[in-house]
């Protein structure tokens, strides 16, 4: 079984837990309760036809659970980075929140599937992000993963009616899957370099 630790970023209120909630089928809460430090969940899954089990890091947005946050990031191999359709702020804070994850997970570039919230709002409010915005983001931020052997994916969802929420994850976990078997065949060529230049042993 493959185990993928994964975090859930993101300015606080965006959705980050209620997306989770949603994605682990427990429906939908109107109430916002702030994530403290943060909260842990698993789920089994099948991505790419391999069954993987995600261990799930779903991180405090808010400000003032900045210090505490880094820790969490240790070993992460993707996230979902996670705006408010209806709060440009959130989607003008996103490059924080990836310096904060490559910096601190211990890998450097990892997968990012940038997520559109609440588009279930987008016609209420006339301040909106739109979905060109998040577009251009994420091709950005994908010709800055490209050459570690990745691409960054864009998805729109809804926690409220669960528009996307199991494909935001699938997205991720493709690209997870890309990105540590990439890595495990550079580690291979590295360790057979190493090999073939002890004598006596087999090169692999
Ligand atoms: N209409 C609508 N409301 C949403 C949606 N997603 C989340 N919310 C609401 O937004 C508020 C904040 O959601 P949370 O999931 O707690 O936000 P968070 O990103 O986890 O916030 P922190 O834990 O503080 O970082 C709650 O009142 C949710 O019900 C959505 O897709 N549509
Ligand atoms: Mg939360």
């Amino acid at each position: 079984m493959t185990v993928l630790k994964i975090v859930l970023i993101g300015d606080g209120g965006v959705g980050k837990t209620a997306i989770r909630e949603r994605y682990l089928g427990k429906g939908f809460k109107a109430q916002y309760l702030l994530t403290i430090g943060a909260d842990f969940a698993m789920r089994d899954d099948d991505v790419s036809g391999k069954h993987i089990r995600y261990q799930i890091w779903d991180l405090a947005g808010q400000q003032r659970f900045d210090a505490v946050r880094e820790v969490y990031y240790k070993g992460c191999v993707g996230a979902l980075l996670v705006y408010d359709v209806t709060r440009p702020d959130s989607y003008f804070n996103t490059p924080k929140w990836i310096n904060e994850l490559w910096t601190n997970n211990g890998r450097g570039r990892v997968p990012i599937v940038v997520v559109a919230n609440k588009i279930d709002m987008r016609e209420l409010s006339d301040d909106t992000v739109s979905p060109e915005q998040g577009r251009i983001f994420t091709d950005r931020l994908s010709n800055l993963t490209k050459p570690e052997g990745f691409t960054c994916h864009y998805v729109e969802t809804s926690a409220k009616t669960g528009v996307n929420i199991q494909k935001a994850f699938q997205l991720l976990g493709t690209n997870i899957m890309r990105f540590v078997d990439g890595q495990r065949k550079t580690s291979r060529s590295t360790t057979s370099r190493i090999r073939s230049t002890v004598p006596g042993q087999r090169q692999y």
